[in-house]
């Protein structure tokens, strides 16, 4: 890519989001997708797989923080979570901070998302080296069938629904999910925008509703997300989000979620409710 060309994501058949480039720094086709390592003037660097954004040095931090923060502050005990893709390693730097987790493992499928995201994008992967983190580069969907009762919390950073990653949208994945919990264990997975993936919503909604006792869904502002308003849906066994006390919310730094964020996040318009009606 030269310098000044523009990225473009085409974020549906009739929408997309362009970026003016200053530099494309790596390309490759692994043995499951295309992976490249963009930088942007406006979002910095940008981890694209398959052509669609995963992150950017920018605005990642909203992503992370909620994947993993109002899951983990949810359960009282946090110690051994789990994440399913998530291979830039932006959930697993949250994780580690929190003062309540002993273990932390990564489950991507793509080694190379590992490794080129620890080659051009230190500032998000840098815990990936914590002696708390184990590394597995293995199928997420094979990991969650043969573990069972073994942990407090999972997170499913997962691509779009497309391709492989169908299958980690599925009701029998969340069911594999409710066994690989603990007693009292929960889960949170990213559900995309209730702008343009409306029926997505509703079908995994209901889907983690039918398992799970509790089920949750809340929003946070992605901007290089499509429209910008992005979803994850927890499923808990036991603990509900909504009835966390707010001072045992830890302080670990972070630049979007907040005790009073972990709680607001949760409070939907009207057009979003309607979707889980
Ligand atoms: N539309 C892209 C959604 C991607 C969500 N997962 C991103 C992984 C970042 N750790």
């Amino acid at each position: 890519m030269v310098k000044g060309l523009w990225f473009t994501e085409l974020q549906t058949k009739n929408m997309a989001l362009s970026l003016k480039t200053k530099q494309s720094l790596h390309h490759e086709s692994s043995e499951f997708q295309e992976i490249s390592m963009v930088d942007t003037y406006e979002f910095g660097r940008m981890l694209l797989l398959d052509g669609i954004i995963m992150t950017t040095i920018k605005d990642e931090f909203v992503y992370h923080e909620m994947i993993a923060l109002p899951a983990l502050n949810t359960h009282p005990n946090p110690k051994n979570v789990l994440v399913i893709g998530g291979g830039d390693g932006g959930a697993i730097r949250e994780i580690v901070k929190h003062p309540k987790v002993e273990k932390a493992t990564l489950c991507e499928i793509d080694g190379q998302v590992i490794e080129v995201s620890k080659k051009y994008l230190p500032e998000i992967s840098a815990a990936l080296d914590d002696p708390k983190v184990e590394i597995l580069v293995a199928d997420g969907i094979k990991h969650i069938r043969e573990s069972k009762n073994t942990y407090d919390v999972i997170c499913v950073d997962s691509t779009d629904p497309i391709g492989p990653a169908v299958g980690l949208f599925a009701k029998e994945f969340y069911q594999g999910i409710y066994d690989a919990l603990k007693e009292d264990g929960l889960f949170v997975a990213q559900t995309e925008s209730p702008w343009v993936n409306e029926e997505l919503i509703k079908r995994v909604y209901n889907d983690i509703k039918d398992i799970f006792p509790i089920t949750k869904l809340y929003l946070a502002n992605v901007p290089t997300y499509p429209t910008g308003l992005w979803s994850f849906t927890m499923g808990s066994k036991k603990y509900d989000p909504l009835k966390v006390d707010k001072n045992s919310i830890p302080d670990t730094n972070t630049k979007y979620y907040t005790s009073e964020i972990h709680f607001n996040a949760f409070q939907l318009p009207p057009f979003v409710q309607k979707l889980l009606k």
